[in-house]
């Protein structure tokens, strides 16, 4: 039975049953009950399977099929009306030729099966930053996992009462033929439509498709925005509380960061980081001209791979109830999960990810290198009590990172807010050995968001230029790089939970307890104003860390930087006149700067 009366909602479920044709129509109100009976029915199917109830209370086990192991770029489509409107960062298709082909495809696809009609908010449902969305699927994996990423249920209709501002995602798994398999996103329309898949990135509509595609072009035409931004709080030895968001490109430690556990001379202080969110962040001005960050998740859906307790104590707690466990290594004798990376005890007589019984001593890896934990964030040991503020907290900073062996110095502070948006939107990442093609190609990922903007990169650019000029009380920008190496491609900076050293000086500029020393590149430390207490790192053996290999990744390389801003006019040159001025001048001001 339908769970609202409002019209609109009640129109597109139709119009899904029309094209779908399910044998049933099940509206999911939020109730453990009804979440149980489904994991139940899953279970019967073989589509998930219960994991030990001792060991994992609550927890299952999913398998995708062997070619849905990721999101699809290349499949991806911002179907705005004009092309010139999605921008070079994105795949174009025509809105109205996207709806027939997805229609197409998923013309009588839910026959002989049920169709799940989720009602979810992005946000804790109270909050002023929540947006609602109605998901329909066929999967009872997307609908389990929507309710521990999203807030789904009764609750999200009520709130929504007759409104016609919810997002439509439209979700099929068709024959999961990836020939056929597109994630189309209509930002002017409200609308996602995604076939053909399973993969959490491409079928959880609220995550990326909802949270960032289409919320950021809602914040662009609403005066906030919608970032792929870690936010986390730094909690002092007086109990005082400073926030912080961060973007990182995939691969730099984003959700260890999040959850990161400061070095023992900090925690015997009584310094401590609480994670508000991993992955994304809806920011708002508040009355007093501060921006506020709230997380519109619930979840982590955090790649497992290297989770262990010493890289992230706290993700792996986070998974040991109520989670979901997917194309990771699963060992039938006891229901549980392994992955590499997780410890050196790979389970005997389990099965890989593919399902096939699997001997970790032939070296073939038994999990995905891209499976996945869905955790509640509730379970994470160091979670902020204000988690779910529906206010969201206040920002000191904004941090962005990138993987750079040499360019980017450790940390360095924009110099007003356009240089910020300007160091935001040169981020980068170089390729290493561990990934597949060239050493070295710096792949510009503006604001970790390259795949994200759901709209043509150059208003996004200007969307941060014009949301300076709006905020009164501006957090700091910063720039962070964990990842400088030596000659011999040995980690210079320990990272992990030291990193807490870098953060501590960039909460210390925001206050204005320390002096930084103008660079060609913008404001950084003073060697001695990082704190080293305690800090024990061999870069190899023969070599430790000290003052001066810190002194050394606290210095700008001005031929390095040269190269650089060839590189970034290259990516500008992409952008195309819809580059705001004020980037062009930084870039014109960097080249001053680093010119001989
Ligand atoms: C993610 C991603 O899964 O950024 O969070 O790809
Ligand atoms: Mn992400």
């Amino acid at each position: 039975m339908a769970l609202t009366t409002n019209k609109a909602v009640l129109e597109f479920v139709d119009k899904a049953v029309k094209i779908a044709c399910p044998d049933k129509v099940l509206w999911i109100d939020g109730s453990q009950e009804q979440l149980d009976a489904l994991y139940a029915e899953a279970c019967t199917t073989g589509e998930m399977i219960k994991l030990n109830e001792e060991k994992l209370p609550g927890c299952y086990y999913h398998r995708s099929a062997l070619n849905d192991v990721a999101r699809v770029e290349g499949r991806t489509f911002i179907c705005t009306r004009e092309e010139k409107d999605c921008g070079p960062t994105n795949n174009w298709m025509e809105p109205q030729k996207a709806y027939k082909m997805a229609e197409d495809i998923l013309a009588g696809s839910m026959k002989g099966r049920t169709m799940y009609v989720i009602p979810f908010s992005m946000g804790p449902v109270a909050s002023n930053f929540a947006k609602a969305g109605i998901e329909i699927t066929d999967s009872i994996y997307v609908v389990v996992s929507m309710a521990i990423m999203t807030r789904v249920g009764q609750a999200v209709l009520d709130k929504l009462g007759d409104g016609t501002d919810f997002v439509r995602g439209f979700h099929g798994k068709c024959e999961l033929d990836d020939e056929k398999r597109y994630i189309l996103q209509f930002p002017e329309d409200n609308a996602i439509w995604s076939v053909n898949s399973g993969y959490g990135g491409n079928v959880l509509l609220g995550k990326k498709c909802f949270a960032l595609r289409i919320a950021s072009f809602q914040g662009k035409n609403e005066g906030w925005m919608a970032e792929h931004m870690l936010i986390l709080g730094i909690e002092y030895p007086d109990g005082s509380i400073k926030y912080v968001t961060g973007a990182f490109p995939s691969a730099c430690g984003k959700t260890n960061l999040a959850m990161l556990i400061p070095p023992k001379s900090y925690l015997e202080k009584g310094y401590k980081v609480w994670t508000v969110g991993d992955d994304i962040a809806w920011i708002r001005i508040g009355a007093d001209g501060r921006l506020y960050a709230v997380n519109p998740e619930k979840g982590f859906f955090g790649v497992a791979p290297g989770t262990s307790v010493k890289s992230n104590k706290n993700a792996l707690e986070s998974t040991r109830k109520n989670s979901i466990f997917t194309n990771v290594v699963y060992n039938p004798n006891d229901g549980t999960v392994w992955w590499e990376g997780m410890d050196k005890n790979p389970p005997t007589n389990a099965l890989n990810w593919k399902g096939e019984p699997w001997d970790p001593s032939k070296g073939e890896k038994g999990a995905h290198p891209n499976s996945r934990f869905t955790a509640p964030a509730e379970n994470c040991p160091c979670i902020s009590k204000f988690w779910e503020d529906p206010d969201g907290v206040p920002l000191s900073a904004i941090i962005f990172g990138g993987r750079r062996a040499k360019t980017a110095p450790l940390v360095y502070q924009a110099r007003d807010w356009d240089h910020g948006v300007f160091i935001g939107s040169i981020m980068a990442s170089e390729t290493t050995a561990a990934a597949a093609g060239a050493v070295g190609v710096v792949r510009r990922d503006p604001m970790a968001m390259r795949p994200f903007i759901g709209y043509h990169v150059g208003d996004y650019f200007q969307h941060w230029i014009d949301m300076g000029k709006k905020i009164t009380n501006k957090p700091l920008i910063f720039n962070v790089n964990w990842f400088r190496l030596d000659e011999e491609g040995h980690f210079l900076w320990p990272g992990f939970g030291d990193n807490f050293r870098v953060l501590e000086w960039i909460i210390k500029r925001c206050e204005g307890k320390v002096d930084a020393r103008e660079t060609e590149i913008g404001y950084m430390p003073y060697a001695e104003d990082i704190n080293l207490e305690g800090l024990d790192y061999n870069i190899c053996e023969g070599k430790k860390f000290d003052k001066t290999v810190l002194e050394s990744i606290l210095t700008v390389d001005k031929e390095a930087w040269r190269q650089d801003a060839d590189s970034i006019a290259e990516f500008y040159a992409t952008v195309g006149d819809r580059l705001p001025k004020e980037l062009a001048n930084e870039l014109e001001t960097l080249k001053k700067n680093v010119a001989q």
